[in-house]
């Protein structure tokens, strides 16, 4: 029996949204876990069940107890409590780590009456290695001081240790272990259903910004960065190892820091390693016409900017930090340097109105992205945006079945108000590219637009639950 089985609640083949869009990553944290717990002489296995059925994953707990580490964030929570319940069942010390477990520590630890025994908020490397060799001497209830871990104490009340300090130099990290993994898998199923093998890195953790909807549960506020030359050692790595086509750096704001992009550039030009990729950023800090010219030499084939709204009033009330202009600035760019963008949009952020909706349709024919993302604002536990709507947020489903995702916020535009917002949207702004090459098209599209637009009027009387 390994001192850790490490795994995740991400069952691919069982989301039919996930199988539609087939761009399955590994999750990076368990393996930087592993990496780290591994250098420090634990004996680790990773069970990635990312291609696995179930039945596997139940066979594998049924085959002994041991302490089973856990990655939760807001899309996993039935299948991790499922595992829970099914380790623990079998005798199992749980412990979890991630962005949502940290958001629900009650919930987490007295799931049913037996769910998890530890919860690890923030980095998982430090407080992990410190955990195993306490869970075998003290059993979890006796972890007090235990940096960075929520427990339940004899008595089954709840006690929050204080926080782990973060780790300072990121390049004293190891590598994830990625050979640990069946990564070969993940880069083929890439391959076959989009014609490119794609292996994840990052080469920062954590984001000063204070976007209000945004989750810090594992980073806080801070920033830190690996080397150059440490993520172009990597970068080899991986090329050698698994020879993807591409790679997604999965960094929260990518070109954060101009200096390093230029340093990382120049180093990966001197080793002569050319790998495309696509990853994303704040526009505010593309604002260079010299740091876009940089990404496309590096090989940046899609940039995804993190738009949101076309109104600067809902961008301010969520302090974004970032204008429409800049964001058209930067897509603009982008194109000039033949970089594609993709866009993400945010409908329904406290304060939005018709005008704002508005706003943003012209925002978006005017930065012209390739391909732009929608979702409805829902705030993530412990967010500002949260703890500001708290008061007003309706969970159609008990916590169990649900997620944070599905958090309605009372008085808000319904459902189908931005459904049609939405369509108003697409409508709008492919009449607005075809104008030209197809005016027959484009002229349908505008009066297809404009039903929309009616519709969504007819929907403004309705209001979440
Ligand atoms: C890359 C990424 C994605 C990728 C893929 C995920 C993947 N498999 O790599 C894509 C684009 C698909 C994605 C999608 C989504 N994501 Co996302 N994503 C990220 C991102 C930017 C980086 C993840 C990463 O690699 N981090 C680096 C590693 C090192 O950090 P880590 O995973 O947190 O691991 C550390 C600790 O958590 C801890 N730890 C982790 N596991 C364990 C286990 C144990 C036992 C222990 C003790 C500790 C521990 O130790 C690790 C090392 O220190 C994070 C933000 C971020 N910077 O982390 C958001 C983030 C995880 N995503 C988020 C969200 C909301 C989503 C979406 C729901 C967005 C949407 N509207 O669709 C979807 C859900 C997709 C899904 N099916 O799960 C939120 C999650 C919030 C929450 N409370 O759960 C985050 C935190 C973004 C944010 N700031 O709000 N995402
Ligand atoms: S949304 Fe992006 S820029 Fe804003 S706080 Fe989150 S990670 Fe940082």
């Amino acid at each position: 029996m390994p001192d850790v089985l490490l795994t995740h609640g991400y069952f691919l083949f069982e989301d039919e949204k996930e199988r539609q869009i087939m761009k399955p990553y590994p999750t990076l944290g368990l393996l930087y876990l592993s990496a780290w717990l591994r250098r420090a002489g634990f004996d680790v296995e990773i069970l990635d069940t990312t291609f696995a059925r179930r039945e596997d994953v139940y066979a594998r707990l049924d085959a002994g107890p041991g302490v089973l580490g856990i990655y939760t964030n807001l899309m996993t929570r039935q299948p991790v409590l499922d595992l829970i319940a099914r380790a623990r069942a079998g005798g199992w010390t749980v412990v979890l780590g991630g962005p949502e477990a940290a958001g629900w520590p009650a919930e987490y630890l007295g799931y049913l009456g037996h769910g998890a025994d530890v919860i690890v908020e923030g980095e998982g490397e430090r407080t992990m290695a410190e955990l195993l060799p306490a869970l075998a001497e003290r059993g979890p209830h006796r972890l007090h001081g235990l940096a960075g871990t929520v427990f339940r104490d004899e008595d089954g009340r709840i006690v929050h240790n204080p926080a782990r300090e973060q780790i300072d130099d990121l390049d004293a990290l190891p590598w994830p272990d990625r050979d640990r993994i069946d990564l070969q898998r993940y880069v083929d199923v890439w391959r076959e259903h989009h014609g490119r093998g794609s292996v994840n890195l990052i080469t920062a953790r954590g984001c000063p910004y204070h976007c209000r909807w945004c989750s810090h549960a594992v980073f806080g506020f801070t920033h830190r960065r690996r080397s150059p030359r440490s993520c172009a050692d990597e970068l080899e790595l991986i090329r050698d190892g698994w020879a993807p086509d591409q790679v997604w750096y999965a960094d929260d704001v990518f070109t954060i820091n101009h200096r390093w992009l230029f340093e990382y550039a120049a180093e990966l030009e001197r080793r002569g390693l050319h790998l495309p990729f696509e990853t994303i950023s704040r526009a505010d800090r593309m604002m260079k016409e010299e740091v876009l010219e940089t990404l496309a030499k590096m090989g940046c084939y899609r940039i995804w900017i993190g738009s949101e709204s076309g109104s600067r009033r809902v961008l301010d009330a969520m302090e974004r930090g970032v204008t429409p202009e800049q964001v058209q600035w930067a897509c603009q760019a982008a194109h000039r340097h033949g970089i594609e963008v993709g866009m993400f949009l945010m409908w329904g952020y406290e304060g939005e109105t018709l005008d704002d909706i508005e706003a943003t349709i012209d925002h978006v024919k005017q930065s012209d992205p390739e391909v732009f993302l929608t979702t409805v604002a829902y705030p993530i536990k412990n967010t500002a945006y949260y703890q500001e709507v708290a008061g007003r947020v309706v969970t159609p489903r008990a916590w169990a079945a649900g997620s944070d995702r599905d958090h309605a916020i009372r008085g808000r535009h319904s459902r189908t108000y931005y459904k049609h917002a939405d369509q108003w949207l697409r409508q709008e702004v492919e009449a607005y590219r075809l104008t030209g090459s197809d005016p027959v098209r484009s002229s349908e599209l505008r009066d297809a637009a404009a039903r929309s637009r009616e519709a969504l009027l007819a929907a403004a009387g309705e209001v979440e639950a």
